[in-house]
């Protein structure tokens, strides 16, 4: 039997089904980014070229597991817990049609497990890319195609939930901004999966035998209408769950609630033209519809991230010099709760992924910068800024959160919390650094052997690269003890973490004042938040220096005299 309870550290209401699918959406999530850590760590030490822990084969069967395990199904499943939590939950009402919702859960278990089989029986390692003509089984599409089913199913319950809310007005006003995100992510995850099946639908009748040929570079354009949209659902769910931990663990509201909403509302209307960018040495596609594309395009999308890299950081300083942390410019964040791990995950996140993500995103989407670093490891660089230091982060932060709220669970080793958040995040930061310089300096992308030893024409790598893939693997070891100290943590909480009742919810609070005290806010006047501005300068310097580099660079690689 359905029913509600009532949720002791916000007072909103929680439907019982809507909490079983979050706890089993989170936990099957943890799992697959267990198992896709693991993967990883694999391919970091054989690309360390001291270790090279796998040969060739495995090296490639690995990366292709890694891959596909962590960017897809570690992510997806907990998208889909963050989509349940932004309706039902914050809604206070009902979710839609459970039993379709519990039927979504099952296709997207049963897809996934099936494409890790066929990875793993060795006759699909296509990469998670999966470029034509390379072909794997059959098993391995139908697995994504039904996983895909599944998280486009759960997308449905989710906006028919926000249909339900609305009719039985279980909310005033209008949506809160994390459900407008969780929104903003699900519109973009539909446009996805529609590409997503448009793609590998006819490439697994193809791998049947049904389908002659697939052209290989209208697979590529769809393809990444599908891969990079992904990554802009991961931006906007990461995004809305910053603003959900500075607001549980700080009561901090959005200086500018219309500002966040318009700059979501960017990454839906220029989001997908800016997959272009992965497209930029393809032969065979103009290069004005490249420029176009990824320049004035890809600019309102990444402008989209920029206001919420201005209006996250604002909305804690106000928060904090509200509660007196009022001295210079950053007292407020000097005395901000570092040992609170949500916190501590969230503005880890929010640095890497605008610094060091964001930054070289920008300079690997033009498209004569990016020649340089094409198909280099520096790719993998970048994105392990974005989508390991950024979305794995932040979601990593909330479930220190979940644990407590809805599993109902203490964590259980509060102090391995406090530094979990510091370990994962200099190791990916690490990661990310090393590789892209390495990357810098010509190491290829996807290469099991940066010696080229068996290569006809030997390749002179200077001896700095190697410095940087050893260094790449020391922090991936960092990372790797990070990961592992969030996975035992949080599954020894929800299995033996101490209960959370009435009273030691009251005793141990995890939301600030419930929420209450950012009821007052706007009455206040402006705010001033210098902090925040001298961080967005110094983000500014950054960007423009690097950029100028990357040109000084380019004109490096083809003297002109
Ligand atoms: C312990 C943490 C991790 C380590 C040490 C690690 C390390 C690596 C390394 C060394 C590569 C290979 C780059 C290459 O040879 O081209 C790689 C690829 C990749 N990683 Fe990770 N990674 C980690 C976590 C993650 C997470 C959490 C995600 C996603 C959320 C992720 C997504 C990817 C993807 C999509 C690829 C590309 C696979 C391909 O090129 O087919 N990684 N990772
Ligand atoms: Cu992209």
């Amino acid at each position: 039997m359905a029913n509600f309870r009532t949720c002791p550290d916000t007072g909103l209401k929680v439907y019982s089904h809507a909490e079983a699918l979050i706890k089993a959406h989170a936990v099957v999530a943890i799992v697959f980014l267990a198992v896709g850590g693991v993967f990883g760590l694999g391919v970091a030490l054989t690309r360390w070229p001291a270790v090279h822990l796998l040969d060739p084969e495995l090296f490639y069967l690995v990366l292709t597991a890694h891959g596909t395990n962590v960017l897809l199904f570690w992510i997806i499943f907990f998208e889909m817990a963050i989509l349940y939590f932004a309706s039902a939950v914050l809604l206070n009402c009902r979710l839609a049609v459970p039993k379709i919702a519990w039927a979504a859960f099952v296709l997207m278990v049963v897809g996934a497990i099936l494409a890790n089989y066929a990875i793993m029986q060795g006759d699909s390692t296509v990469m998670f890319t999966s470029y034509v003509p390379m072909k794997a089984s059959p098993n391995f599409y139908l697995g994504l195609i039904l996983f895909a089913v599944g998280a486009l199913i759960s997308c449905f319950v989710f906006f028919a939930t926000l249909v339900v809310a609305k009719n039985e007005k279980t909310y005033e006003g209008s949506v809160p901004l994390v459900t407008f995100g969780a929104i903003t992510a699900a519109i973009i995850a539909v446009f996805t999966i529609a590409s997503g099946a448009v793609i590998l639908i006819p490439t697994w009748l193809w791998s049947l035998g049904f389908v002659s040929h697939i052209d290989s570079v209208m697979y590529r354009v769809i393809w990444w209408g599908m891969g990079h949209s992904s990554q802009q659902v991961n931006v906007a769910a990461h995004v809305a769950v910053w603003y959900a931990i500075a607001a549980m663990v700080l009561g901090a509201k959005p200086l500018s609630e219309k500002v966040s909403r318009s700059a979501f509302l960017l990454y839906i209307l220029f989001l997908q033209l800016a997959s272009a960018h992965h497209l930029l040495v393809e032969p065979g596609i103009s290069s004005s519809w490249k420029i176009f594309n990824t320049s004035y395009a890809m600019y309102l999308a990444v402008l989209g991230s920029m206001i919420h890299g201005l209006s996250v950081p604002g909305a804690i300083e106000a928060a904090q010099r509200r509660r007196g942390f009022t001295h210079g410019v950053f007292e407020w964040l000097r005395k901000a709760p570092w040992g609170n791990p949500a916190f501590s995950s969230m503005f880890l996140s929010l640095v890497m992924f605008g610094f060091l993500g964001g930054i070289t995103g920008v300079v690997m989407g033009t498209e004569q910068i990016n020649l340089i670093i094409h198909n280099t490891l520096y790719v993998p660089g970048h994105f392990h800024a974005t989508v390991v230091a950024g979305t794995t982060l932040a979601f990593m932060g909330i479930t220190y959160l979940v644990v407590p709220l809805i599993f109902r669970r203490e964590i259980l080793m509060p102090k391995l919390a406090k530094w979990q958040p510091y370990l994962f995040g200099i190791g990916v930061g690490g990661i990310s650094l090393f590789m892209m310089g390495a990357g810098t300096l010509g190491v290829p992308r996807r290469h099991w052997d940066i010696t080229f030893s068996d290569a006809p024409l030997s390749v002179d790598m200077p001896g700095t690269a190697f410095l940087m893939m050893g260094l790449n693997g020391v922090f991936a070891l960092l990372a790797g003890l990070g990961g592992l100290a969030y996975v035992v943590n949080i599954v020894g909480s929800v299995l033996f973490g101490k209960r959370r009742d009435e009273k030691v919810a009251k005793a141990n609070p995890v939301v600030f004042d419930g929420g209450a005290a950012v009821a007052h806010y706007g009455a206040e006047g402006t705010i001033k938040v210098p902090g925040t501005m001298v961080l967005v300068a110094i983000f500014f310097t950054a960007f423009v220096l690097y950029y100028y580099v990357n040109w000084k660079f380019l004109s490096e690689v083809w003297p002109l005299s």
